[in-house]
Protein backbone atom coordinates (compact mmCIF):
# COMPACT_ATOMS: atom_id res chain seq x y z
CA UNK A 1 0.00 0.00 0.00
CA UNK A 2 0.95 3.46 -0.48
CA UNK A 3 1.04 7.41 1.30
CA UNK A 4 -2.60 7.20 0.91
CA UNK A 5 -2.98 3.97 2.96
CA UNK A 6 -4.78 2.36 -0.32
CA UNK A 7 -4.64 0.92 -3.24
CA UNK A 8 -6.23 3.32 -6.66
CA UNK A 9 -7.26 6.26 -7.55
CA UNK A 10 -10.13 6.38 -4.79
CA UNK A 11 -10.21 4.62 -1.32
CA UNK A 12 -11.94 1.71 -1.16
CA UNK A 13 -15.72 0.97 -1.01
CA UNK A 14 -15.24 -1.57 2.07
CA UNK A 15 -12.76 -2.82 4.11
CA UNK A 16 -14.64 -5.70 5.22
CA UNK A 17 -13.93 -8.94 5.44
CA UNK A 18 -16.25 -11.58 3.98
CA UNK A 19 -18.99 -13.17 5.64
CA UNK A 20 -19.61 -16.48 5.77
CA UNK A 21 -21.64 -16.96 3.02
CA UNK A 22 -19.15 -14.97 1.01
CA UNK A 23 -16.79 -18.16 2.45
CA UNK A 24 -19.15 -20.78 1.10
CA UNK A 25 -19.80 -19.87 -2.81
CA UNK A 26 -16.04 -18.83 -3.04
CA UNK A 27 -14.93 -22.53 -1.99
CA UNK A 28 -18.11 -23.67 -4.60
CA UNK A 29 -16.48 -21.53 -7.57
CA UNK A 30 -13.32 -22.69 -7.13
CA UNK A 31 -14.79 -25.99 -7.11
CA UNK A 32 -16.10 -25.64 -10.28
CA UNK A 33 -13.47 -23.69 -11.64
CA UNK A 34 -11.49 -27.04 -11.10
CA UNK A 35 -14.56 -28.98 -12.58
CA UNK A 36 -14.26 -26.76 -15.74
CA UNK A 37 -10.48 -27.88 -16.60
CA UNK A 38 -9.16 -24.31 -15.62
CA UNK A 39 -5.99 -25.58 -14.35
CA UNK A 40 -3.56 -27.20 -15.81
CA UNK A 41 -1.96 -30.08 -14.12
CA UNK A 42 0.85 -30.31 -11.64
CA UNK A 43 3.26 -32.22 -13.87
CA UNK A 44 2.61 -29.60 -16.83
CA UNK A 45 3.40 -26.78 -13.97
CA UNK A 46 6.64 -28.58 -13.44
CA UNK A 47 6.86 -28.69 -17.38
CA UNK A 48 6.55 -25.03 -17.79
CA UNK A 49 8.92 -24.51 -15.35
CA UNK A 50 11.26 -26.31 -16.51
CA UNK A 51 11.01 -25.29 -20.46
CA UNK A 52 11.49 -21.50 -18.59
CA UNK A 53 14.63 -22.73 -16.69
CA UNK A 54 16.07 -23.85 -20.26
CA UNK A 55 14.95 -20.85 -21.66
CA UNK A 56 16.57 -18.56 -19.59
CA UNK A 57 19.86 -20.27 -20.22
CA UNK A 58 19.27 -20.15 -23.68
CA UNK A 59 18.86 -16.42 -23.36
CA UNK A 60 21.77 -16.32 -21.56
CA UNK A 61 24.12 -18.29 -24.12
CA UNK A 62 22.70 -16.06 -27.20
CA UNK A 63 23.80 -13.38 -25.46
CA UNK A 64 27.45 -14.53 -24.34
CA UNK A 65 27.80 -15.92 -28.34
CA UNK A 66 26.40 -12.68 -29.77
CA UNK A 67 29.10 -10.58 -27.70
CA UNK A 68 31.79 -12.35 -28.54
CA UNK A 69 31.01 -12.24 -32.12
CA UNK A 70 31.09 -8.34 -31.74
CA UNK A 71 35.16 -8.69 -30.66
CA UNK A 72 34.09 -8.70 -26.81
CA UNK A 73 36.25 -10.38 -24.28
CA UNK A 74 35.57 -13.29 -22.89
CA UNK A 75 34.68 -11.63 -18.97
CA UNK A 76 32.87 -9.53 -20.35
CA UNK A 77 30.63 -11.72 -23.02
CA UNK A 78 30.26 -13.29 -19.73
CA UNK A 79 29.17 -10.50 -17.51
CA UNK A 80 26.81 -9.20 -20.95
CA UNK A 81 23.71 -11.20 -18.92
CA UNK A 82 20.78 -11.52 -20.51
CA UNK A 83 17.09 -12.10 -18.58
CA UNK A 84 13.61 -13.35 -19.29
CA UNK A 85 10.43 -12.01 -18.40
CA UNK A 86 7.06 -13.52 -18.45
CA UNK A 87 4.17 -11.86 -18.87
CA UNK A 88 0.51 -12.44 -20.50
CA UNK A 89 -1.78 -15.26 -18.04
CA UNK A 90 1.15 -17.05 -17.04
CA UNK A 91 2.55 -14.15 -15.66
CA UNK A 92 -0.56 -13.53 -13.93
CA UNK A 93 -0.96 -16.89 -12.55
CA UNK A 94 -4.01 -17.63 -14.81
CA UNK A 95 -3.31 -19.44 -17.46
CA UNK A 96 -5.13 -23.24 -18.30
CA UNK A 97 -3.81 -26.19 -19.54
CA UNK A 98 -2.67 -25.79 -22.85
CA UNK A 99 -1.82 -22.00 -22.79
CA UNK A 100 1.14 -20.59 -24.04
CA UNK A 101 4.08 -18.89 -22.04
CA UNK A 102 4.29 -14.91 -23.03
CA UNK A 103 8.35 -14.64 -22.69
CA UNK A 104 10.31 -11.50 -22.83
CA UNK A 105 14.10 -11.46 -23.53
CA UNK A 106 15.73 -8.68 -22.73
CA UNK A 107 19.30 -7.98 -24.22
CA UNK A 108 21.93 -5.33 -23.46
CA UNK A 109 22.84 -2.80 -26.18
CA UNK A 110 25.47 -4.61 -28.50
CA UNK A 111 22.88 -7.21 -29.16
CA UNK A 112 20.66 -6.47 -32.24
CA UNK A 113 16.97 -7.17 -33.31
CA UNK A 114 18.63 -9.08 -36.45
CA UNK A 115 20.57 -11.07 -33.57
CA UNK A 116 17.43 -12.36 -32.27
CA UNK A 117 15.70 -13.50 -35.86
CA UNK A 118 19.30 -14.79 -37.37
CA UNK A 119 20.87 -16.36 -34.00
CA UNK A 120 18.16 -16.97 -31.57
CA UNK A 121 15.23 -18.28 -33.87
CA UNK A 122 18.20 -20.68 -34.83
CA UNK A 123 19.13 -21.91 -31.44
CA UNK A 124 15.38 -22.10 -30.76
CA UNK A 125 15.47 -24.70 -33.67
CA UNK A 126 18.41 -26.35 -32.68
CA UNK A 127 17.18 -26.86 -29.22
CA UNK A 128 15.98 -30.42 -27.85
CA UNK A 129 12.45 -30.95 -27.99
CA UNK A 130 11.64 -27.63 -29.91
CA UNK A 131 9.15 -27.66 -32.60
CA UNK A 132 7.11 -25.14 -34.84
CA UNK A 133 9.66 -22.63 -34.56
CA UNK A 134 7.88 -19.73 -36.78
CA UNK A 135 9.61 -16.17 -36.87
CA UNK A 136 7.70 -12.80 -37.31
CA UNK A 137 10.19 -10.12 -37.82
CA UNK A 138 7.76 -7.77 -39.54
CA UNK A 139 4.76 -7.83 -37.31
CA UNK A 140 4.27 -4.67 -35.29
CA UNK A 141 5.68 -6.35 -31.88
CA UNK A 142 7.64 -9.04 -34.04
CA UNK A 143 7.51 -12.44 -31.98
CA UNK A 144 8.95 -15.67 -32.29
CA UNK A 145 6.63 -18.80 -31.64
CA UNK A 146 7.52 -21.98 -30.87
CA UNK A 147 6.70 -24.80 -28.91
CA UNK A 148 9.44 -26.69 -26.12
CA UNK A 149 8.46 -29.89 -24.94
CA UNK A 150 4.59 -29.57 -26.10
CA UNK A 151 4.47 -25.72 -24.23
CA UNK A 152 3.66 -23.39 -26.76
CA UNK A 153 5.84 -19.93 -26.20
CA UNK A 154 5.51 -16.24 -27.84
CA UNK A 155 8.92 -14.67 -27.68
CA UNK A 156 9.56 -10.87 -27.73
CA UNK A 157 12.79 -9.13 -27.64
CA UNK A 158 13.74 -6.09 -26.09
CA UNK A 159 17.15 -4.46 -26.31
CA UNK A 160 17.94 -1.97 -23.68
CA UNK A 161 20.39 0.89 -24.09
CA UNK A 162 22.78 -0.60 -21.41
CA UNK A 163 25.95 -2.65 -21.78
CA UNK A 164 25.04 -5.30 -19.20
CA UNK A 165 21.33 -7.13 -18.28
CA UNK A 166 22.06 -7.81 -14.49
CA UNK A 167 19.96 -10.87 -13.28
CA UNK A 168 17.73 -8.43 -10.52
CA UNK A 169 16.99 -5.91 -13.28
CA UNK A 170 13.52 -4.63 -12.72
CA UNK A 171 11.64 -3.12 -15.60
CA UNK A 172 10.02 -0.59 -13.83
CA UNK A 173 11.88 2.33 -14.15
CA UNK A 174 10.39 4.82 -17.02
CA UNK A 175 14.28 5.70 -17.70
CA UNK A 176 14.52 2.19 -19.05
CA UNK A 177 12.26 3.41 -22.44
CA UNK A 178 14.87 6.13 -22.93
CA UNK A 179 16.55 5.73 -26.79
CA UNK A 180 14.96 2.78 -27.16
CA UNK A 181 13.67 1.60 -30.66
CA UNK A 182 9.94 1.78 -30.86
CA UNK A 183 9.49 -2.04 -31.60
CA UNK A 184 11.09 -2.66 -28.22
CA UNK A 185 9.04 -0.03 -26.45
CA UNK A 186 6.14 -1.88 -27.41
CA UNK A 187 7.65 -5.40 -26.26
CA UNK A 188 8.36 -4.15 -23.02
CA UNK A 189 4.81 -2.72 -22.46
CA UNK A 190 3.27 -6.37 -22.37
CA UNK A 191 5.73 -7.07 -19.19
CA UNK A 192 5.58 -3.79 -17.29
CA UNK A 193 1.72 -3.35 -17.54
CA UNK A 194 1.73 -6.97 -16.09
CA UNK A 195 4.04 -5.91 -13.23
CA UNK A 196 2.41 -3.05 -12.29
CA UNK A 197 -1.50 -4.70 -11.87
CA UNK A 198 0.31 -7.27 -9.92
CA UNK A 199 1.93 -4.50 -8.01
CA UNK A 200 -2.00 -2.60 -7.64
CA UNK A 201 -3.76 -5.25 -5.93
CA UNK A 202 -3.86 -5.72 -2.82
CA UNK A 203 -4.05 -9.92 -2.38
CA UNK A 204 -2.73 -11.45 -5.36
CA UNK A 205 -4.08 -14.60 -4.92
CA UNK A 206 -7.76 -13.75 -4.38
CA UNK A 207 -6.87 -11.32 -8.04
CA UNK A 208 -5.98 -14.75 -9.25
CA UNK A 209 -8.90 -17.02 -8.60
CA UNK A 210 -11.46 -13.97 -9.04
CA UNK A 211 -9.94 -13.00 -12.75
CA UNK A 212 -9.80 -16.76 -13.54
CA UNK A 213 -13.61 -16.91 -13.02
CA UNK A 214 -13.96 -13.81 -15.36
CA UNK A 215 -11.98 -15.06 -18.07
CA UNK A 216 -14.09 -18.21 -18.35
CA UNK A 217 -17.31 -16.35 -18.38
CA UNK A 218 -16.49 -13.54 -20.97
CA UNK A 219 -15.02 -16.48 -23.13
CA UNK A 220 -18.24 -18.52 -22.89
CA UNK A 221 -20.45 -15.78 -23.42
CA UNK A 222 -18.36 -14.39 -26.45
CA UNK A 223 -17.33 -11.05 -25.30
CA UNK A 224 -13.67 -11.67 -25.01
CA UNK A 225 -11.86 -10.04 -27.76
CA UNK A 226 -10.16 -6.88 -28.46
CA UNK A 227 -9.94 -7.12 -32.44
CA UNK A 228 -13.92 -7.40 -32.51
CA UNK A 229 -14.69 -4.63 -30.22
CA UNK A 230 -15.08 -6.23 -26.87
CA UNK A 231 -12.76 -6.58 -24.12
CA UNK A 232 -9.06 -8.50 -24.69
CA UNK A 233 -7.12 -10.08 -21.62
CA UNK A 234 -5.63 -6.70 -20.49
CA UNK A 235 -8.79 -5.38 -20.10
CA UNK A 236 -10.53 -8.20 -18.23
CA UNK A 237 -7.02 -7.72 -15.80
CA UNK A 238 -7.19 -4.37 -15.04
CA UNK A 239 -11.20 -4.54 -14.59
CA UNK A 240 -10.83 -7.83 -12.31
CA UNK A 241 -7.71 -5.40 -10.33
CA UNK A 242 -9.64 -2.64 -10.15
CA UNK A 243 -12.48 -4.13 -8.20
CA UNK A 244 -10.06 -5.81 -5.77
CA UNK A 245 -8.65 -2.18 -5.09
CA UNK A 246 -12.40 -1.04 -3.78
CA UNK A 247 -12.77 -4.30 -1.89
CA UNK A 248 -9.60 -5.21 -0.19
CA UNK A 249 -10.15 -7.73 2.37
CA UNK A 250 -13.20 -9.53 0.45
CA UNK A 251 -12.15 -13.28 -1.08
CA UNK A 252 -12.86 -14.24 -4.61
CA UNK A 253 -16.69 -15.23 -4.56
CA UNK A 254 -17.36 -11.59 -2.74
CA UNK A 255 -15.13 -10.21 -5.60
CA UNK A 256 -17.14 -11.20 -8.79
CA UNK A 257 -20.35 -10.56 -7.57
CA UNK A 258 -19.09 -6.65 -6.81
CA UNK A 259 -17.55 -7.26 -10.35
CA UNK A 260 -20.79 -7.68 -12.45
CA UNK A 261 -22.92 -5.15 -10.43
CA UNK A 262 -20.27 -2.35 -10.29
CA UNK A 263 -19.43 -2.74 -13.92
CA UNK A 264 -22.63 -2.85 -15.06
CA UNK A 265 -23.86 0.17 -13.21
CA UNK A 266 -20.35 1.87 -14.69
CA UNK A 267 -20.58 5.85 -15.60
CA UNK A 268 -18.98 5.10 -18.58
CA UNK A 269 -17.12 6.65 -20.24
CA UNK A 270 -15.45 7.44 -17.36
CA UNK A 271 -12.35 5.61 -17.45
CA UNK A 272 -11.54 2.44 -14.93
CA UNK A 273 -7.78 3.20 -14.13
CA UNK A 274 -5.82 1.25 -11.20
CA UNK A 275 -3.22 4.34 -10.77
CA UNK A 276 -3.03 8.33 -11.89
CA UNK A 277 -2.08 8.59 -15.37
CA UNK A 278 1.51 9.98 -15.11
CA UNK A 279 3.65 11.39 -17.88
CA UNK A 280 7.17 10.03 -18.82
CA UNK A 281 10.37 10.70 -20.41
CA UNK A 282 9.81 9.61 -24.18
CA UNK A 283 7.77 11.68 -26.52
CA UNK A 284 5.14 9.78 -27.06
CA UNK A 285 1.17 9.78 -26.53
CA UNK A 286 -0.33 8.82 -23.23
CA UNK A 287 -4.06 8.45 -22.83
CA UNK A 288 -5.76 11.79 -22.44
CA UNK A 289 -9.44 12.72 -23.69
CA UNK A 290 -8.89 16.10 -22.99
CA UNK A 291 -6.15 16.97 -25.50
CA UNK A 292 -7.26 14.31 -27.95
CA UNK A 293 -10.70 13.95 -29.85
CA UNK A 294 -9.55 10.33 -30.77
CA UNK A 295 -9.47 9.16 -26.85
CA UNK A 296 -12.37 11.28 -26.30
CA UNK A 297 -14.33 8.99 -28.03
CA UNK A 298 -13.40 6.18 -26.21
CA UNK A 299 -16.96 4.83 -24.87
CA UNK A 300 -15.14 2.33 -22.15
CA UNK A 301 -12.07 2.97 -21.75
CA UNK A 302 -10.10 0.81 -19.67
CA UNK A 303 -6.55 2.95 -19.18
CA UNK A 304 -3.32 0.40 -19.04
CA UNK A 305 -1.11 1.23 -15.86
CA UNK A 306 2.44 1.62 -16.90
CA UNK A 307 4.16 3.89 -18.91
CA UNK A 308 3.05 5.42 -21.21
CA UNK A 309 -0.95 4.85 -20.71
CA UNK A 310 -2.93 3.48 -23.07
CA UNK A 311 -6.64 2.54 -23.57
CA UNK A 312 -6.68 -1.20 -23.83
CA UNK A 313 -10.62 -0.53 -24.79
CA UNK A 314 -10.31 1.87 -28.26
CA UNK A 315 -12.20 -0.85 -30.22
CA UNK A 316 -15.24 -0.11 -28.48
CA UNK A 317 -18.20 -0.24 -30.83
CA UNK A 318 -21.93 1.29 -29.68
CA UNK A 319 -23.23 -2.22 -30.30
CA UNK A 320 -20.80 -4.16 -28.35
CA UNK A 321 -21.01 -1.81 -25.56
CA UNK A 322 -24.51 -2.60 -25.44
CA UNK A 323 -24.30 -6.57 -25.45
CA UNK A 324 -21.15 -6.13 -23.05
CA UNK A 325 -23.34 -3.99 -20.37
CA UNK A 326 -26.28 -6.45 -21.03
CA UNK A 327 -24.30 -9.58 -20.41
CA UNK A 328 -22.44 -7.78 -16.70
CA UNK A 329 -26.30 -7.46 -16.05
CA UNK A 330 -27.03 -11.32 -16.30
CA UNK A 331 -23.96 -11.72 -14.82
CA UNK A 332 -25.03 -9.90 -11.94
CA UNK A 333 -28.74 -11.97 -11.72
CA UNK A 334 -26.81 -14.85 -12.07
CA UNK A 335 -24.50 -14.29 -9.26
CA UNK A 336 -27.11 -12.44 -7.05
CA UNK A 337 -29.04 -16.20 -7.04
CA UNK A 338 -25.90 -18.00 -6.18
CA UNK A 339 -25.25 -15.92 -2.75
CA UNK A 340 -29.09 -16.68 -2.09
CA UNK A 341 -28.63 -20.40 -3.12
CA UNK A 342 -31.06 -20.91 -6.17
CA UNK A 343 -28.45 -21.29 -9.11
CA UNK A 344 -25.13 -23.13 -9.03
CA UNK A 345 -22.09 -21.33 -10.76
CA UNK A 346 -21.72 -23.79 -13.48
CA UNK A 347 -24.96 -21.14 -14.65
CA UNK A 348 -22.86 -18.60 -15.19
CA UNK A 349 -20.64 -20.25 -17.42
CA UNK A 350 -23.06 -20.98 -19.60
CA UNK A 351 -22.54 -20.90 -23.19
CA UNK A 352 -23.63 -17.91 -25.13
CA UNK A 353 -26.53 -18.03 -27.39
CA UNK A 354 -25.33 -15.71 -30.35
CA UNK A 355 -26.56 -18.27 -32.76
CA UNK A 356 -30.01 -18.61 -31.43
CA UNK A 357 -30.74 -14.69 -30.38
CA UNK A 358 -30.99 -12.91 -33.54
CA UNK A 359 -33.38 -13.52 -37.13
CA UNK A 360 -30.59 -12.05 -39.44
CA UNK A 361 -27.04 -12.72 -39.99
CA UNK A 362 -24.51 -11.06 -42.22
CA UNK A 363 -21.62 -13.52 -43.25
CA UNK A 364 -18.54 -12.48 -44.27
CA UNK A 365 -16.58 -14.63 -46.32
CA UNK A 366 -12.69 -13.84 -47.16
CA UNK A 367 -11.19 -16.38 -49.42
CA UNK A 368 -7.87 -17.32 -51.38
CA UNK A 369 -6.37 -20.24 -52.71
CA UNK A 370 -3.58 -20.58 -51.21
CA UNK A 371 -2.98 -21.78 -47.46
CA UNK A 372 -0.33 -19.25 -46.40
CA UNK A 373 -1.99 -16.19 -48.23
CA UNK A 374 -5.08 -17.29 -46.32
CA UNK A 375 -3.88 -16.49 -42.78
CA UNK A 376 -3.19 -12.90 -43.54
CA UNK A 377 -5.78 -12.26 -45.93
CA UNK A 378 -8.74 -13.35 -43.33
CA UNK A 379 -7.03 -11.90 -40.74
CA UNK A 380 -7.17 -8.64 -42.22
CA UNK A 381 -10.71 -8.64 -43.06
CA UNK A 382 -11.23 -9.45 -39.20
CA UNK A 383 -9.13 -6.91 -38.38
CA UNK A 384 -11.78 -4.42 -40.28
CA UNK A 385 -15.35 -5.88 -39.50
CA UNK A 386 -15.91 -3.41 -36.71
CA UNK A 387 -15.75 -0.93 -39.04
CA UNK A 388 -18.51 -2.73 -40.62
CA UNK A 389 -19.81 -2.98 -37.39
CA UNK A 390 -20.12 0.50 -36.77
CA UNK A 391 -21.12 1.64 -40.33
CA UNK A 392 -24.24 -1.01 -39.91
CA UNK A 393 -25.18 1.22 -36.45
CA UNK A 394 -25.47 4.47 -38.67
CA UNK A 395 -28.63 1.96 -40.75
CA UNK A 396 -32.48 2.88 -40.25
CA UNK A 397 -34.36 0.54 -37.93
CA UNK A 398 -30.79 -1.26 -37.17
CA UNK A 399 -30.72 -1.42 -33.16
CA UNK A 400 -27.58 -3.01 -33.30
CA UNK A 401 -24.69 -5.19 -35.16
CA UNK A 402 -23.24 -7.43 -33.05
CA UNK A 403 -19.84 -9.33 -34.52
CA UNK A 404 -19.39 -12.83 -33.28
CA UNK A 405 -15.69 -13.12 -31.71
CA UNK A 406 -14.21 -16.21 -34.17
CA UNK A 407 -14.58 -16.88 -37.88
CA UNK A 408 -15.11 -20.50 -38.92
CA UNK A 409 -12.48 -21.77 -41.27
CA UNK A 410 -12.75 -24.27 -44.18
CA UNK A 411 -11.12 -26.09 -46.99
CA UNK A 412 -13.12 -26.78 -50.11
CA UNK A 413 -11.78 -28.96 -52.69
CA UNK A 414 -13.39 -27.84 -56.11
CA UNK A 415 -13.91 -29.63 -59.19
CA UNK A 416 -15.27 -26.61 -61.51
CA UNK A 417 -14.94 -23.29 -61.44
CA UNK A 418 -18.37 -22.63 -61.26
CA UNK A 419 -17.75 -24.57 -57.66
CA UNK A 420 -14.88 -21.54 -56.74
CA UNK A 421 -17.34 -19.09 -57.48
CA UNK A 422 -19.86 -20.34 -55.25
CA UNK A 423 -17.41 -21.37 -52.22
CA UNK A 424 -16.11 -17.67 -52.66
CA UNK A 425 -19.68 -16.56 -52.16
CA UNK A 426 -19.87 -18.19 -48.85
CA UNK A 427 -22.53 -21.01 -50.55
CA UNK A 428 -20.86 -24.23 -49.43
CA UNK A 429 -22.91 -26.92 -50.94
CA UNK A 430 -23.12 -30.35 -48.87
CA UNK A 431 -21.40 -31.92 -52.13
CA UNK A 432 -18.30 -29.46 -52.12
CA UNK A 433 -18.39 -29.57 -48.21
CA UNK A 434 -18.35 -33.19 -47.78
CA UNK A 435 -15.59 -33.91 -50.64
CA UNK A 436 -12.19 -34.89 -49.58
CA UNK A 437 -9.20 -33.82 -50.96
CA UNK A 438 -8.82 -37.71 -51.51
CA UNK A 439 -11.87 -37.41 -53.51
CA UNK A 440 -10.32 -35.20 -55.54
CA UNK A 441 -7.28 -36.67 -56.62
CA UNK A 442 -9.46 -40.04 -57.53
CA UNK A 443 -11.22 -37.69 -60.35
CA UNK A 444 -8.32 -36.46 -61.36
CA UNK A 445 -8.88 -32.92 -60.10
CA UNK A 446 -5.57 -30.80 -59.47
CA UNK A 447 -4.80 -28.75 -55.85
CA UNK A 448 -5.45 -25.31 -57.83
CA UNK A 449 -9.26 -26.03 -57.19
CA UNK A 450 -8.71 -25.98 -53.13
CA UNK A 451 -10.06 -22.89 -51.92
CA UNK A 452 -9.50 -21.70 -48.53
CA UNK A 453 -12.46 -19.74 -47.02
CA UNK A 454 -12.87 -17.97 -43.52
CA UNK A 455 -16.48 -17.20 -42.53
CA UNK A 456 -17.38 -14.37 -40.11
CA UNK A 457 -20.95 -13.39 -38.45
CA UNK A 458 -22.76 -10.55 -37.77
CA UNK A 459 -25.95 -10.74 -35.89
CA UNK A 460 -28.65 -7.81 -36.74
CA UNK A 461 -30.78 -6.73 -34.36
CA UNK A 462 -33.84 -4.76 -36.03
CA UNK A 463 -36.64 -2.37 -35.10
CA UNK A 464 -40.18 -4.19 -34.66
CA UNK A 465 -42.40 -3.34 -37.41
CA UNK A 466 -44.54 -0.51 -37.18
CA UNK A 467 -48.23 -2.16 -35.90
CA UNK A 468 -49.82 -2.22 -38.80
CA UNK A 469 -47.70 -2.32 -41.19
CA UNK A 470 -47.73 -4.78 -43.91
CA UNK A 471 -44.91 -6.86 -46.12
CA UNK A 472 -41.20 -7.35 -44.93
CA UNK A 473 -39.63 -4.37 -43.10
CA UNK A 474 -36.82 -3.27 -45.54
CA UNK A 475 -32.81 -3.57 -44.41
CA UNK A 476 -30.45 -1.44 -46.75
CA UNK A 477 -27.36 -2.90 -45.72
CA UNK A 478 -25.65 -1.68 -49.30
CA UNK A 479 -23.74 1.11 -48.58
CA UNK A 480 -22.06 -0.15 -45.48
CA UNK A 481 -21.61 -3.51 -47.46
CA UNK A 482 -20.08 -1.47 -50.33
CA UNK A 483 -17.99 0.95 -48.15
CA UNK A 484 -16.41 -2.21 -46.20
CA UNK A 485 -15.63 -4.48 -49.21
CA UNK A 486 -13.64 -0.87 -50.36
CA UNK A 487 -12.11 -1.05 -47.33
CA UNK A 488 -10.65 -4.56 -46.68
CA UNK A 489 -9.48 -4.24 -50.60
CA UNK A 490 -7.13 -1.32 -49.87
CA UNK A 491 -5.04 -3.63 -47.91
CA UNK A 492 -1.69 -3.59 -49.53
CA UNK A 493 -1.04 -6.96 -50.47
CA UNK A 494 -4.96 -7.34 -52.03
CA UNK A 495 -4.77 -9.23 -55.14
CA UNK A 496 -8.36 -9.22 -56.95
CA UNK A 497 -7.48 -12.69 -58.95
CA UNK A 498 -6.57 -14.24 -55.69
CA UNK A 499 -8.61 -13.19 -52.66
CA UNK A 500 -12.68 -12.66 -52.43
CA UNK A 501 -14.38 -11.00 -49.92
CA UNK A 502 -18.30 -11.45 -49.96
CA UNK A 503 -21.05 -9.90 -47.35
CA UNK A 504 -24.19 -12.06 -47.65
CA UNK A 505 -27.77 -11.42 -45.11
CA UNK A 506 -29.00 -14.77 -44.64
CA UNK A 507 -31.81 -15.31 -42.19
CA UNK A 508 -31.47 -17.34 -39.11
CA UNK A 509 -33.31 -20.74 -40.97
CA UNK A 510 -30.27 -20.56 -43.10
CA UNK A 511 -27.24 -20.70 -40.53
CA UNK A 512 -25.11 -23.92 -41.57
CA UNK A 513 -24.95 -26.97 -39.44
CA UNK A 514 -20.96 -25.54 -38.08
CA UNK A 515 -21.86 -22.85 -36.11
CA UNK A 516 -23.51 -25.46 -33.76
CA UNK A 517 -22.46 -27.54 -31.40
CA UNK A 518 -23.77 -31.39 -31.16
CA UNK A 519 -27.14 -31.31 -30.70
CA UNK A 520 -27.08 -27.60 -29.97
CA UNK A 521 -29.42 -26.79 -32.81
CA UNK A 522 -33.26 -27.03 -32.44
CA UNK A 523 -34.86 -29.48 -35.44
CA UNK A 524 -37.16 -27.52 -37.19
CA UNK A 525 -40.67 -27.40 -35.82
CA UNK A 526 -42.75 -30.63 -38.32
CA UNK A 527 -46.07 -28.78 -39.14
CA UNK A 528 -48.57 -29.45 -36.78
CA UNK A 529 -52.18 -31.18 -38.84
CA UNK A 530 -55.09 -30.26 -37.20
CA UNK A 531 -56.99 -33.42 -35.88
P1 LIG B 1 -3.69 -17.30 -22.96
O1 LIG B 1 -3.79 -18.04 -21.69
O2 LIG B 1 -2.30 -17.33 -23.56
O3 LIG B 1 -4.75 -17.66 -23.94
P2 LIG B 1 -3.08 -14.50 -22.60
O4 LIG B 1 -3.77 -13.43 -21.84
O5 LIG B 1 -1.69 -14.83 -22.16
O6 LIG B 1 -4.02 -15.76 -22.57
P3 LIG B 1 -1.97 -14.02 -25.24
O7 LIG B 1 -0.88 -15.01 -25.02
O8 LIG B 1 -2.67 -14.08 -26.56
O9 LIG B 1 -3.10 -14.10 -24.13
O10 LIG B 1 -1.43 -12.55 -25.11
C1 LIG B 1 -0.61 -12.15 -24.07
C2 LIG B 1 -0.23 -10.70 -24.25
O11 LIG B 1 0.50 -10.53 -25.46
C3 LIG B 1 -1.40 -9.76 -24.36
C4 LIG B 1 -0.88 -8.64 -25.16
O12 LIG B 1 -0.16 -7.72 -24.36
C5 LIG B 1 0.13 -9.32 -26.06
N1 LIG B 1 -0.42 -9.64 -27.38
C6 LIG B 1 -1.29 -10.63 -27.70
N2 LIG B 1 -1.56 -10.65 -28.99
C7 LIG B 1 -0.84 -9.67 -29.53
C8 LIG B 1 -0.65 -9.18 -30.85
N3 LIG B 1 -1.29 -9.70 -31.89
N4 LIG B 1 0.20 -8.14 -31.01
C9 LIG B 1 0.82 -7.61 -29.97
N5 LIG B 1 0.70 -8.02 -28.72
C10 LIG B 1 -0.12 -9.02 -28.50
MN1 LIG C 1 -0.49 -16.15 -23.25
MN1 LIG D 1 0.77 -15.33 -26.46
Amino acid sequence: TTETGYLGVTPPISTAESNEREKEVTATLMEELRNQNTFESVEEARTREAVLGRVAALVKDFVYQVSLQRGLSEAAASAAGGKIFTFGSYRLGVHGPGSDIDTLCVVPKHVSREDFFDVFEGMLRNMDGSTDVAGVPEAYVPIIKTKISGIPLDFLMARLALSAIPDDLSLKDDNLLRNLDERCVRSLNGSRVNDEILRLVPNVQVYRDSLRCIKLWAQRRAIYSNVNGFFGGVAWAILVARICQLYPNAIAGAIVSRFFIIMYQWSWPQPVLLKQIEEGPLQVRVWNPKLYPADRSHRMPIITPAYPAMCATHNVAASTQMIVTEEFKKGADVVDRVIVGTASWSELFAKHDFFHKYRYYLQVVASTDDQELHIKWAGTVESRIRQLVMKLEYVDSLILAHPFIKGFEQVSHCVSSEEVGQVAQGQISDAIGKRTRADMEATGGTSTNTVYSTTFYIGLLVEPKPIGSVGPRKLDISYPTREFTKLVKMWEKFDEARMGIVVRNIKSSGLPDYVFDEGERQPRQPLKRPK
